[in-house]
């Protein structure tokens, strides 16, 4: 069965096809979602291109922004013919653009719509369809309100909330500082795992270490952890050990490059861009002595005409390789 207990979230521009690829090589049980695809992108633009990834990426999510149940519908039958494993819809996003076509936060205003979307979602297809929510938007910030969003919605069928723990302010904040300025309430995230213990309840917001994820995982059923899995890409390296009980993939940071060329020179060869696959390993030696030269050679060589694996393997030789390895797993 697939498990939450760890996820890396869904991130526009980031969690891409190569770096959830990366990622995978880094963690085998880390749940990778995808970045937010619309319905009618998917619907009306190509397809094959916005769901394409590799077989290695699984266990793999997708995530679909969009409320008109049929779409939703059509959409989630799509994640299944596509190999997914498991369809989320974003009730999280707050960005103008989304808002204007009822996508992402705005939507915590309508838990009876998000309802029939999912209600339709769950019959065009047998995969786990789950929520990436926020506690509240401007105007419905009580707990009370967030109990009945996840209460109408869990009645159509959803078992599985991801609670962003912060409310989205949709006047007046930009996306960015909507996922800075409004205060994390973790305790409301607790207190919706206690009232409502039959629901899958996943935490999300702010978190940065194995530490607190081993804290969060004391009060509710998995931790999803955003930009720090981006930026901070071997913190994943934990995860396999302390949450799953089974040795990481590859025990250094060397040895994760390394198992990662061939797949970079087959994109290469499709005539994909270095630096579009470059820039997702960027952080793979942050605090490492050399780390900053590494993220240098790739940022003033990558994007040049033809720039292929060597200046891969030249950013590499920039980091000593002597460094602390994961100790295997002892569970
Ligand atoms: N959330 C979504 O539900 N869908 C998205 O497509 C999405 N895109 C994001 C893009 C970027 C660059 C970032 C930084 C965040 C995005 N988010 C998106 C929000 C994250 O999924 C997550 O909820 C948020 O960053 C808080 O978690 P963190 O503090 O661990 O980063």
């Amino acid at each position: 069965p697939l498990s939450r207990r760890f996820s890396v979230a869904p991130m526009m521009d980031w969690t891409t096809a190569a770096y959830r690829y990366f990622a995978r090589l880094i963690s085998r049980h880390t749940l990778l979602y995808t970045e937010m695809v619309t319905t009618g992108a998917l619907i009306h633009g190509d397809t094959a291109r916005f769901l394409r990834h590799d077989g290695a990426e699984y266990p793999l999510a997708l995530q679909l922004g969009g409320s008109a149940p049929g779409e939703l519908a059509t959409c989630a039958g799509l994640a299944e013919d596509y190999g997914f494993d498991e369809v989320n819809l974003n009730v999280g996003c707050p960005s103008d653009r989304v808002q204007n076509n009822m996508i992402g936060a705005c939507l915590m205003a309508h838990p009876q719509l998000v309802a029939e979307g999912v209600a339709a979602m769950r019959e065009a297809t047998s995969l786990p369809v789950t929520v990436k929510h926020r506690i509240g938007i401007d105007g419905r910030e009580s707990f009370d309100e967030l109990c009945e969003f996840v209460e109408t919605v869990a009645e159509a069928g959803c078992e599985t909330f991801i609670a962003h723990a912060r409310i989205a302010i949709l006047e007046g904040l930009s996306p960015k500082e909507n996922r800075d300025i409004p205060p994390l309430k973790y305790d409301w995230i607790y207190a919706l795992k206690r009232r409502y213990p039959q629901l899958e309840i996943i935490i999300n917001g702010g978190i940065k270490t194995l530490d607190a994820c081993h804290e969060h995982l004391q009060h509710v059923d998995g931790v999803m952890l955003g930009r720090e899995a981006y930026q901070n890409p071997w913190l994943l390296a934990q995860v396999d050990p302390e949450l799953f009980g089974t040795a990481a993939p590859h025990t250094s940071r060397h040895d994760v490059l390394r198992a990662m060329l061939p797949y970079i020179q087959s994109e290469l060869d499709r005539g994909v861009f270095l630096t579009h696959i470059s820039r997702h390993i960027m952080g793979l030696f942050h605090g490492c002595k050399g780390g900053r030269q590494f993220r240098r050679h790739l940022s003033e060589n990558a994007h040049r005409p033809g720039a292929g694996l060597d200046v891969i393997e030249q950013a590499m030789a920039k980091v000593p390789e002597s460094l602390p390895v994961i100790e295997p797993a002892t569970a």
